[in-house]
């Protein structure tokens, strides 16, 4: 099958793609080769809009520099063909007034082809109709926000499984495995915390826990002890969070302070050295969920994980390998694009790379579902020890999520002939110095 056939095989099974090409038709949302610079080459630009200020500017910081380093490994590629690629960072500040703005900011540049997109789910969600209104595909490497992927748009998509996996694979793994039966849940009101400690407190009372209290803190408040007061009169097993480094810190710190020793269990947001910082001592023994496998056990994050120490000097703490494989999933995605002489529909041929993906990276094999939701749904557990967030087990969802996969609801990966991001590409770079378990895995 040509690949004009294949490309009619996909728009004519899924709708939402022709409403895309048709909006770009009318909407003159493709590209203006003057100023991409047309099949002749030009300027090609990755925007990564990111927290690089604010409470999350650690993990903001660490994704961008892993975008930086995708796109420095692709460079030369882009330049043999004639394009120079940029990278656009756009701090968003975990703030959803300026992230709105700073997607309008990038996507109002007509080289964008496609964004990594946010840290903070309350950042994105608003974003969101930025992106699609502008065709602009935005792949995020952290939010987990449920809603982000359910709103029909072709141009999102998000490389770490969702809250509702992260919320049920936590009950059933603090019921089962660590043999909790009461919990308080806390939340710090925002997208992302309250809607993962809503999917805890209704999959958990599934599984047989009883839920002792469910409230909601402020980000930026520092003093729980009120509220940890009342909590302490139940005497849970344990307390779980749904919310970010700080605000988990304070809530160990004050916790322990007052002589509660239930288990502190919280999340993928917890996990860096700004839970450590803020919690100290109090946060040895403290659960954690965190996506995937842990990367030192994958082989194929070997290379990233020790060429991220070697260009910044510091070790990787959490989500920069997920940046670093959106980056390069949108990278590829342009490429082919480039290669297939479409540079005129460059963010349409993008959005259909990118859903269409097959990327063998860091984190393995990803692949999207009809939301743009990652095939990949594990989560891992650790347990604080020494200072250090030590790996207990991983978690698969289960049967329910198998039998999706099984059931073939992935998007329909042959039929844009997105192209050699498969394991036998990824073995043979075309370019020899760039690792093979990371490299920017289309071939020529
Ligand atoms: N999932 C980690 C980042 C927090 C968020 O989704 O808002």
């Amino acid at each position: 099958m040509t690949r004009a056939e294949n490309l009619r095989t996909f728009v004519g099974r899924w709708g939402l793609f022709a409403g895309l090409s048709l909006l770009f038709a009318c909407s003159g949302t493709s590209q203006d080769s003057s100023e991409s610079g047309g099949s002749a080459g030009g300027t090609l630009t990755l925007g990564a809009v990111l927290p690089t200020t604010g409470p999350n500017a650690a993990v903001g910081r660490e994704c961008a520099d892993a975008v930086q380093m995708a796109a420095a490994e692709w460079s030369p590629r882009f330049k043999e063909k004639g394009w120079t690629l940029e990278v656009d960072v756009q701090d968003d500040a975990s703030d959803p007034k300026q992230a709105v703005a700073a997607a309008y900011a990038v996507t109002g540049k007509p080289s964008t082809f496609g964004v990594v997109a946010h840290y903070n789910s309350g950042c994105f969600l608003p974003a969101t109709e930025v992106y699609h209104s502008a065709g602009v595909m935005a792949v995020s490497p952290a939010t987990t926000n449920v809603e982000i992927t359910q709103r029909g748009y072709v141009e999102i998509a998000r490389v770490p499984p969702h809250d509702g996996i992260q919320g049920q694979v936590t009950a059933e793994f603090v019921r089962h495995r660590l043999d909790v039966v009461t919990v308080a849940v806390i939340h710090d009101r925002t997208q992302y915390g309250q809607g993962l400690a809503e999917v805890f407190r209704e999959h958990g009372q599934n599984v047989g826990l009883k839920i002792t209290s469910f409230d909601g803190i402020s980000v930026g408040d520092k003093d729980f002890r009120a509220l940890l007061t009342k909590v302490r009169a139940a005497a849970p097993d344990a307390i779980y969070f749904g919310g970010l480094y700080d605000e988990a810190g304070f809530l160990v710190k004050q916790a322990r302070e007052l002589g509660i020793a239930s288990l502190f269990v919280s999340d993928d947001a917890v996990k860096g050295q700004d839970f450590f910082d803020v919690g100290g001592a109090a946060t040895e023994g403290a659960i954690i969920s965190f996506p995937g496998t842990p990367l030192e056990r994958l082989d194929s994050a070997k290379n990233f994980l020790s060429s991220f120490q070697a260009k910044y000097g510091r070790p990787v703490q959490n989500y920069a390998p997920y940046a670093y494989d959106t980056a390069n999933i949108l990278l590829n995605a342009a490429y082919e694009a480039v290669k297939e002489g479409r540079p005129d529909d460059l963010r349409g041929a993008v959005v259909s790379h990118t859903r269409a993906t097959q990327h063998q990276g860091t984190l393995g094999v990803t692949k999207f579902d009809l939301n743009g939701d990652t095939l990949n749904r594990k989560y891992s557990f650790y347990r604080v020890v020494d200072g250090a967030f030590e790996y207990m087990e991983t978690v698969l969802l289960g049967a329910a999520g198998q039998a999706q996969e099984e059931a073939g609801e992935a998007a329909p990966v042959q039929a844009t002939e997105t192209p050699s991001t498969t394991g036998d590409a990824a073995a043979s770079p075309a370019d020899p110095s760039t690792p093979p378990s990371t490299a920017p895995a289309g071939t020529d």
